[in-house]
C-alpha cells in the first residue's frame, strides 16, 4: 500500500526532521540485521527523543495504518527487527536515559535505547550488578532485550530478562502510554502487563523503558575451561558443580568444530596441547576467590580430561574468548543459518548425538557448529554452507527438537525466521490465545506485523 504524503511531514513535526532518516545510506543500518540473512527497506527511520514522541509516533501510524517495525541496537538474530515489506522503522535508541537508580533497594529504570554495557557500568560503580549479560553487551539496548526476553551466559544463577523485570513503561498501539514503574517488588493488582511484553517482541506494544531489578557485585571470578569426551560428561561435570557451589554463574559448551573455527578466525591459540571432542567452561563469582572451592569439586568430577584455571579479569576473559568468540567467527566464514533451541538437560547429549546426522541427511554440503548454554539445555544451532532458502536442514533439526520434548527457541525468540515451525511445540489451543492477545491489543495490526505468528 503507498505511503500517505502526509506521514513524513507530520513525523518530523513530532521528532524534527534531523531524526526522521530517508537517505539509503543511513537507512541501510536499520535495514538489514546482525546475521545479514534478514533485510528489507523501509520509506524512513523515525527516532523519537521521548516517550511522548513515542505515543505521538505510534499514535499517528495507527490514524494513518502505517505500519512500524521498533528496532533497539539491531542485534537480534531471527530477522524480528527489521522492515520486510516497507514498515516505518521506528528505534528507539535516543530514548537512552538511566534514573531513579535506587542504590539501596538495588533497581533502577532504564530507557529502552540504554545498551547493555552503559546500565552495566552505571551499576556497577556502586556495586550493583546486571543479572543478564551476553556477547553483544555493547550494541544490545534494554528495550530489545526485554522485548526478546533476551537470555545469555548468567540464566543459570539469576534468570532471563523478564526475571529482572519490575516494572515497565509502553506506548501502546492507539498511542496511549502505559507507565509501570513502581519501585516495588511486590505488586499483584491484576493482569502482569511487563510480563505479557517481556518476549512479544514488538507486537503488542513498543517499550519505552524498564524498571529493573539489580544483583549484588560479586568481584571475585574463577573460570575454568575442561575439556570432556562428550555432552554426557559436560553435563555430569555441571550438575556435580552445581550441587557444590551457588556461586556457578555460567556453565557454556562447545565442540572442536567450533574451536578450530575460533582459533583460526581469531588468531587465538589452541587452548591444551591435545585436541578434544567436546570442551566446557564454568564461571563461579563470589565476595571471596571460589577457585579453591572449583578446583576441589573438579578434582573429584569423572571424565575430565584436561583443564585451565583462571582468576582476574585478564586471564578469565582469555578463556572466556574461546567461547564468546564463536558467533563472529562463524559470521566470518559466511551466512549461517541460526537455531537456537533448548531440550530437557537429559535429553541433551541425544539431541547432539543426533543433530549432526539429521541435518547431513536433509543436506550433505551443511556444515553445523554447535555451542551454547549447557546448563540451561540450550544449544545454538549454526549451519554453513546452506542456500538462504535451503530450510530443509532447520526443519530437520526442530523436527527432531520436538520429538525429544524441547522448544525451537530458548532465547532468541522466534521473530520471522522460526515462525513455520511454531506449530510443532506450540499446540492450535496456544497459538489461538497469542492471536487472541495480538488482536485485542493491537486491532489495527500495526505493530510489528507478520513477527511471532502471521497477520490477518
Ligand atoms: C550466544 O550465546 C548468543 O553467544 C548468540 O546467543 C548465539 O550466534 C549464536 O547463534
Ligand atoms: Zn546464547
Amino acid at each position: 500500500m503507498p505511503l500517505p504524503d502526509t506521514l513524513l511531514p507530520r513525523l518530523a513535526a513530532i521528532v524534527g526532521e534531523h531524526h526522521v532518516l530517508t537517505d539509503p545510506d543511513v537507512r541501510a543500518g536499520y535495514e538489514t540485521d546482525w546475521t545479514r540473512r534478514y533485510h528489507g527497506s523501509t520509506p524512513a527511520v523515525v527516532r523519537p527523543a521521548s516517550t511522548q514522541e513515542v505515543a505521538a509516533v505510534v499514535g499517528l501510524c495507527r490514524e494513518l495504518g502505517v505500519a512500524i517495525v521498533p528496532q533497539g541496537g539491531n542485534t537480534g538474530l531471527v530477522g524480528g527487527g527489521v522492515p520486510r515489506n516497507r514498515e516505518l522503522v521506528l528505534s528507539l535508541r535516543r530514548l537512552d536515559r538511566v534514573s531513579d537508580f535506587d542504590t539501596g533497594a538495588g533497581e533502577v529504570t532504564v530507557g529502552a535505547g540504554v545498551a547493555l554495557a552503559t546500565l552495566q557500568k552505571t551499576v556497577r560503580a556502586q556495586s550493583w550488578n546486571f543479572g543478564v549479560d551476553l556477547a553483544s553487551r555493547d550494541s544490545a539496548t534494554i528495550g530489545g532485550m526485554v522485548a526478546t526476553n533476551a537470555g545469555g551466559i548468567r540464566v543459570l544463577r539469576y534468570g532471563g530478562m523478564r526475571h529482572q523485570l519490575l516494572g515497565i513503561e509502553a506506548v501502546l498501539s492507539s498511542g496511549a502510554i502505559v507507565r509501570r514503574l513502581p519501585g516495588l517488588l511486590k505488586d499483584n493488582s491484576g493482569y502482569d502487563l511487563p510480563q505479557l511484553l517481556a518476549g512479544s517482541e514488538g507486537t503488542l506494544a513498543v517499550i519505552t523503558a524498564a524498571r529493573l531489578k539489580l544483583v549484588p557485585q560479586q568481584p571475585q571470578r574463577a573460570v575454568a575451561l575442561l575439556a570432556v569426551d562428550d555432552m554426557t560428561a559436560a553435563l555430569r561435570a555441571v550438575s556435580a558443580v552445581r550441587r557444590a557451589l551457588s556461586s556457578l554463574e555460567a556453565a557454556e559448551v562447545f565442540f572442536l568444530e567450533g574451536l578450530e573455527l575460533v582459533c583460526r578466525r581469531a588468531g587465538l591459540p589452541p587452548p591444551f596441547s591435545v585436541s578434544h571432542p567436546c570442551y566446557l567452561l564454568l564461571e563461579c563469582a563470589g565476595q571471596a576467590d571460589e577457585s579453591a572451592s572449583l578446583a576441589n569439586v573438579l578434582a573429584g568430577a569423572q571424565g575430565i580430561r584436561d583443564s585451565a584455571m583462571a582468576t582476574g579479569r585478564p586471564g578469565c576473559d582469555r578463556l572466556w574468548a574461546y567461547r564468546e568468540r564463536h558467533t563472529e567467527a562463524i559470521s566470518a566464514e559466511g551466512i549461517p543459518h541460526k537455531l537456537d533451541v533448548t531440550l530437557p538437560l537429559a535429553r541433551l547429549p541425544e539431541f547432539e548425538q543426533r543433530v549432526r546426522g539429521a541435518i547431513a541427511a536433509a543436506d550433505p554440503a551443511a556444515r553445523p557448529i554447535l555451542f551454547g548454554h549447557a546448563g540451561d539445555g540450550n544449544l545454538h544451532v549454526n549451519i554453513l554452507g546452506l542456500a538462504p532458502d535451503d530450510e530443509r536442514p532447520d526443519d530437520a533439526v526442530l523436527r527432531l527438537v520436538a520429538e525429544l520434548g524441547g522448544s525451537i527457541s530458548a532465547e532468541h525468540g522466534i521473530g520471522i525466521a522460526k515462525m513455520p515451525w511454531l506449530h510443532l511445540t506450540r499446540s492450535a489451543a496456544d497459538r489461538e490465545a497469542m492471536r487472541a492477545i495480538k488482536s485485542a491489543l493491537d486491532p489495527s495490526g500495526i505493530l510489528n506485523p507478520g513477527v511471532v505468528i502471521p497477520s490477518g
